[in-house]
C-alpha cells in the first residue's frame, strides 16, 4: 500500500504549476511532523464505533438528506446520512434514460438554450431555498457552469421544474446562491465576456479583453409561493473572473460577496498574465441597494437572448419563453452598492460564518486564512477607509478590513463552513486534510486527513445561520485505492465525518456519481413530510391525456400518426396499432391510470432512437418516434409493475411509405 507522501507526489502533476509550488513545501511539512509517513493512518482516523454510528437498519430512515452535486454528469445524487445510501439520481443537466428527463416531449425543452438543444451541463453547486436565514427545505437550485443556466428542483417531487439560462455570462459558477428569505437567487460569471451594452456578447479580440470585458451578477427573483424564477437585473462588474461567492447573514444579511481572480483582467493564465498580481479581490455587493437602485430607474435596458423554460403544474409540460432584454446597473452610477477588498491571490471559496460577522477567504495558494469582518468594513466605509479604486469600486485597505489570520491552517485550502459552536473546517486540497479552527482565537484544534484532495466540505446547514454540527462530508477529488479497482476510471469518493466531539472521527467512506463539488444537508422532516407520492389523474391537465380507456385514439394527420394510450396493470390500451409507415412520426402520448404509490409504466419502442419514459401515476408522457424500416415493432412496460409485467406489451405494424394499410387499434 502506499503512503499518504507518495499520494500526493502522484497528484502533484496534475494540478499544475503553482500549487506544485505549494506542495513542495507541503512534502516537508508533513515529513517534518511525521504525520505523513504513517502508512496505517487510514486505519487509525477511523472512529472506534463508526459502524454503529452509520447502521440505519434495514427499513427505517436517515437522519438527514444530502444533495450532491454530480459535477460533470450534470446531475444531482441524493443520500441518506448518516447511511450513505443512495437515494434518488435527479437529472438536471442530462438527458436520463432511467426515466426519459429530457427524452420524452414533456421534459426535452427544459434543456433548450439560445445555442439550442444542450442537453449536458457542468453542475457545480447545489443550494437549498431559504426561510429566515435556515434551509426550509421547498427547492434545491444548482447552477449550470458551462452553458450558464440556473435550475430549480421542487423537493415535493425530486423534479426539474425550471431552468434559466444566463445572459453576458460564461461560466456559471460563482452561482446559485439564495438570500436569507429567497428574495433573490444570485448567479456570477466566471469569465467575463465582451460587453457592447447594446446586445450581449459579441466579437472581440482578447486583446481589446481590458477595455472590452466585463462580467455580470445576475440578480434572479424567485417567487415567494412557487418559486418560479425571473431574471430582475444584472450588475455588470469589472472583468476579472468571478470564482465563487456567499450571501452574508444577520447583519450581513444584506451582503454577497464574491472571489475573483485575474484581476490583470488578462484572460489566461499562459499567454496573458493572468495571475501576477500578489493580491486579488473579495467583492463585496449590496443586493438590497442594487435592488432599490434598479427599483428607482438606475438601470439600463440592453437587448439579449435568453431562454426560460418551467415546467407547468397542471399538465407537468416545460414550455420555454425566450426573453429578449435585460436591465442591469453599472456600479459606477451606483454608490455605496459594491467595494472591493485586497485577498490572496487566486482565491477560491468565500465562506460568512453563522453569525454573519466574517468572512473566511480560502486562498488556496496562500499559507493563512485571512478572516475579514463585517463590522471593520462597515467602518472603513463610514471612514472612506479606502486604497484607490477600480473602474469607479472602492478599494479597501487589506488591514481596515481584516479580523485575523489563522496561521499554517494546511496547504492549498479550498472552503470553509461552519458547525454553529464557534469552530470552522477547512478543506486543504494539496495537504489532503480537514481542519478545524476556532472561531474565537483563530488557531487550528484539530486535522483529519481524507483520502484523497477534498474540494467543498458540506455541513448540513453549515452555510447558514443554523448549522446542524453533527456531521461533515468530504468531497475528495482523488479516489485511487480506497474501492475495489474498476479500471482507470473511479467514481470520486465521499467521507463522513463526526463533528460532534472535540476531535473530528472518520465514520464512513462512499462513493458518489461523478465529481461532487459542493453539497447541502438538511434534517429529513424537513423534506420527507411533503413527499408527492402520485399525481391526481382527475387534476391532469395535459391537453393529450386519456382519462378512460374507452377514449384512447390513433389519429393522422399528414405524416403525423399521435396515439393516445393508457397504461394500468397490466396492459397498455390500444395494444395493437396499424396504419403507421416508414417515415411517420408517431407521437405516443401515455397516461398512466395508477393512483398509487410506486406503480410507474414505462414505454419502449423497438429502435426508437429516443430512450424510453417512465410515466408515474396520474401523469402523461410522450415519446416521439420516426421508425425508418417497416416490420412489426413490439413495445412494452419496462418497469416491473406487476405479476403479469411481462405481458405488459403491445406491436405497431409499419407498412412502406405510401401503403394503403388503414389506422386501426
Ligand atoms: S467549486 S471543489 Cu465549483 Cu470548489 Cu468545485
Amino acid at each position: 500500500m502506499e503512503t499518504r507522501i507518495n499520494k500526493f507526489k502522484s497528484i502533484v502533476p496534475k494540478v499544475g504549476l503553482l500549487v506544485a509550488l505549494a506542495a513542495g513545501t507541503l512534502l516537508q511539512s508533513c515529513n517534518s511532523s511525521g504525520k505523513g509517513e504513517d502508512a496505517n493512518i487510514k486505519e487509525s482516523a477511523v472512529a472506534a464505533d463508526a459502524a454503529t454510528a452509520v447502521y440505519v437498519a434495514p427499513g427505517k430512515h436517515d437522519e438527514l438528506y444530502s444533495f450532491l452535486s454530480g459535477g460533470f454528469n450534470g446531475q444531482v445524487a441524493v443520500y441518506g446520512i448518516p447511511s450513505g445510501r443512495l437515494l434518488k439520481v435527479i437529472p438536471v443537466f442530462s438527458q436520463f434514460a432511467e426515466n426519459g428527463y429530457g427524452y420524452n416531449e414533456e421534459t426535452r425543452p427544459m434543456l433548450m438554450t439560445s445555442h439550442g438543444f444542450v442537453p449536458w451541463d457542468d453542475l457545480h453547486h447545489p443550494k437549498l431555498s431559504r426561510a429566515n436565514g435556515t434551509t426550509d427545505g421547498r427547492w434545491l437550485f444548482v447552477n449550470g457552469n458551462n452553458t450558464p443556466r440556473v435550475a430549480r428542483v421542487d423537493l415535493t417531487t425530486f423534479e426539474t421544474v425550471e431552468m434559466m439560462e444566463i445572459p453576458n455570462s460564461a461560466g456559471n459558477h460563482c452561482s446559485p446562491y439564495p438570500t436569507n428569505n429567497n428574495e433573490y437567487v444570485i448567479a456570477g460569471t466566471r469569465f467575463s465576456v465582451p460587453l457592447d451594452m447594446k446586445g450581449g456578447t459579441g466579437d472581440a479580440s482578447l486583446s481589446e479583453y481590458k477595455d472590452k470585458f466585463r462580467g455580470s451578477i445576475s440578480f434572479i427573483k424567485v417567487d415567494k409561493e412557487h418559486g418560479d424564477m425571473e431574471l430582475d437585473f444584472q450588475v455588470l462588474v469589472p472583468g476579472f473572473d468571478y470564482d465563487l461567492a456567499n450571501g452574508g447573514k444577520g447583519p450581513s444579511g444584506d451582503w454577497v460577496f464574491f472571489t475573483t481572480y485575474n484581476s490583470e483582467k488578462s484572460g489566461t493564465l499562459k499567454e496573458l498574465g493572468a495571475s501576477q498580481n500578489d493580491r486579488d479581490y473579495l467583492a463585496a455587493i449590496n443586493w438590497k441597494l442594487a435592488a432599490q437602485y434598479a427599483a428607482e430607474g438606475k438601470a439600463h435596458e440592453m437587448p439579449a437572448n435568453y431562454y426560460h423554460n418551467k415546467m407547468d403544474h397542471g399538465t407537468h409540460r416545460v414550455n420555454s419563453t425566450v426573453k429578449k432584454k435585460v436591465r442591469y446597473l453599472l456600479p459606477e452610477e451606483c454608490p455605496g452598492m459594491m467595494y472591493l477588498i485586497p485577498a490572496p491571490k487566486s482565491p477560491h471559496g468565500i465562506d460568512v460564518d453563522p453569525s454573519g460577522e466574517y468572512m473566511v477567504v480560502n486562498g488556496k495558494l496562500a499559507s493563512s486564512l485571512p478572516v475579514f469582518s463585517f463590522t471593520k468594513m462597515q467602518k472603513a466605509i463610514q471612514n472612506k477607509d479606502f486604497d484607490g479604486e477600480v473602474n469607479g469600486i472602492p478599494v479597501f485597505k487589506y488591514e481596515s478590513v481584516l479580523h485575523a489570520e489563522v496561521k499554517e491552517p494546511g496547504l492549498g485550502p479550498l472552503h470553509t463552513e461552519f458547525d454553529g459552536k464557534g469552530n470552522a473546517y477547512s478543506t486543504m486540497f494539496v495537504s489532503s486534510e480537514v481542519v478545524k479552527w476556532s472561531l474565537e482565537d483563530f488557531k487550528v484544534k484539530d486535522r483529519i486527513p481524507v483520502y484523497y484532495s477534498p474540494g467543498h466540505l458540506m455541513i448540513p446547514g453549515g452555510d447558514t445561520k443554523e448549522p446542524y454540527g453533527k456531521y461533515l462530508i468530504a468531497m475528495n477529488k482523488v479516489t485511487k485505492d480506497r474501492y475495489l479497482p474498476t479500471g482507470p476510471e473511479l467514481l470520486h469518493s465521499a467521507q463522513l465525518i463526526d463533528i460532534s466531539g472535540d476531535k473530528m472521527k472518520l465514520l464512513l467512506d462512499f462513493p458518489t456519481l461523478a465529481e461532487p463539488h459542493y453539497a447541502q444537508g438538511i434534517a429529513a422532516n424537513k423534506i420527507a413530510p411533503n413527499s408527492v407520492k402520485f399525481f391526481k389523474l382527475d387534476q391532469n391537465k395535459h391537453p393529450q391525456a386519456v382519462k378512460n380507456e374507452k377514449d384512447v385514439s390513433v389519429t393522422r394527420q399528414g405524416r403525423t400518426v399521435k396515439v393516445n394510450m393508457t397504461s394500468i396493470r397490466s396492459h397498455f390500451t390500444p395494444d395493437n396499432i396499424e396504419g403507421v409507415q416508414v417515415g411517420d412520426t408517431v407521437i405516443f402520448h401515455v397516461t398512466n391510470l395508477e393512483q398509487d404509490w410506486d406503480v410507474p409504466h414505462g414505454f419502449a419502442i423497438m429502435g426508437n432512437n429516443n430512450a424510453e419514459t417512465l410515466i408515474m401515476p396520474g401523469s402523461t408522457q410522450s415519446l416521439r418516434w420516426v421508425p425508418k424500416q417497416e416490420g412489426v415493432f413490439p413495445f412494452y412496460c419496462t418497469d416491473f409493475c406487476s405479476a403479469l409485467h411481462q405481458e405488459m406489451q403491445g406491436y405497431v405494424r409499419v407498412s412502406k411509405r405510401g401503403s394503403n394499410v388503414p389506422i386501426k387499434f
